[in-house]
């Protein structure tokens, strides 16, 4: 299977994740590869078209993932245009938007698709969490400012595998396994 995604980060956690459900069952190769983003207001909707784009390119089952920070004071703002915003305000412009606002809270969502020209499926994660004050330094992406419930910490100052302990991407890949795993078996 392809996991088809122009992110190398999302590959390394998903392998490592992988490893540690001991799968040797499930063969992931990273397809590196920018695929087609639609304008919507959902990311499962994204994560449709995303896995529908990479089937038809690849014509091999594939699993794509889409994800979004989700802050809470600005109105579940970047959400679905987190990439956008990551790239063009980025983690410095998302803390000077929350200067004066007292709420820091906010939710990472994955959504991870697969789609084998037969079954489309797919499966939410998400994590609460909030939005330090600094930006610290590792990771990628939000993790210098995202910090998961209960932590204390961002997810950038974790390393890969208490990262992935906590993270929206965990969840929702477990879902993902356990239903593959029986699909599978059948297929
Ligand atoms: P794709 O090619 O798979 O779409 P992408 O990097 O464009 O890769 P998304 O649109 O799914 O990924 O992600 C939206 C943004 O959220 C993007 O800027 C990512 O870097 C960031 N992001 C996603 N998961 C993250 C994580 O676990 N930690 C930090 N940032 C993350």
């Amino acid at each position: 299977m392809y996991f088809v995604s122009s992110n190398d980060n999302k590959f390394k956690e998903i392998k490592e994740m992988l490893y540690e459900y001991s799968s040797t069952r499930l063969l992931i190769e990273h397809k590196k590869m920018k695929l087609k983003e639609i304008q919507s207001s959902s990311l499962v909707e994204v994560a449709k078209v995303k896995a529908n784009d990479a089937f038809d390119v690849l014509r091999e089952k594939v699993m794509v993932e889409d994800d979004g920070l989700f802050i809470e004071s600005l109105n579940d703002f970047p959400g679905i245009y987190s990439s956008f915003v990551y790239d063009t305000i980025g983690n410095i412009g998302i803390l000077d938007l929350l200067k004066n606002k007292k709420s820091r809270r906010a939710t990472f969502k994955s959504v991870i698709a697969f789609y084998d020209g037969k079954k489309f499926k797919v499966f939410n994660g998400q994590v609460k969490g909030l939005i330090s004050e600094n930006m610290v330094e590792g990771g990628w992406g939000f993790d210098p400012i995202f910090i998961p419930e209960n932590m204390s910490v961002p997810f950038g100052q974790m390393d890969l595998k208490s990262k992935n302990k906590y993270s929206h991407r965990n969840l929702a890949l477990k879902k993902f396994y356990s239903w593959y795993e029986e699909y599978n078996e059948k297929s």
